[in-house]
């Protein structure tokens, strides 16, 4: 009697921890899973281009040297060739109107200058719905750097300022 119930309880334990062990190896890959995705969603600053020649972004602030990702979305309906968008980062110190003005009169090239020195980082331009994501470090230097769509006409609202810390 003693005996088959100490056999019995041997065997209840062991299906037991068989069970548990089964459970954690299951579940232990999915925290991994969610904290990568939470922290790929936080590092890309998404930036929304409209019909109403806004970003809706204006400013936001990167660490300095850290790699920046920003995907421009048009959510714009109006066709590329009459009302595309584009983001475009300025070095520091740039001439934003000037270079607003240099940028639109080369529509051979989406609107883009030819010379990119005072260009940091910038998408292609954009039709409705499309979506571009550049990749770049930020500038080690501390301040604030404009960025703009060079599409003729835009800049004067679709203009904003990357703040590096
Ligand atoms: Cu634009």
């Amino acid at each position: 009697m003693f005996k088959n119930l100490f056999v019995f309880a041997l065997f209840f334990s062991a299906l037991v921890v068989a069970g548990c062990g089964g459970g954690d190896q299951a579940e232990a890959p999915a925290p991994a899973q969610e904290e990568a995705a939470a922290e790929t969603a936080s590092d890309t600053i998404v930036i929304e281009a409209n019909n109403q020649l806004q970003f809706s972004v204006k400013e936001f602030t990167v660490a300095a040297g850290e790699e920046v990702t920003i995907t421009l979305h048009n959510v714009g309906t109006l066709p590329k060739d009459t009302f595309g968008h584009n983001f475009v980062i300025l070095t520091a110190g740039t001439d934003l109107e000037a270079f607003a003005t240099e940028a639109m009169g080369n529509s051979a090239n989406e609107y883009m200058p030819t010379d990119l020195s005072n260009v940091l980082a910038h998408t292609v331009l954009l039709g409705p719905d499309e979506k571009d994501t550049i990749s770049f470090t930020a500038p080690t230097q501390p301040g604030q750097y404009e960025f703009l769509c060079t599409f003729p006409g835009h800049y004067g609202t679709m203009r904003g300022v990357m703040i590096v810390k």
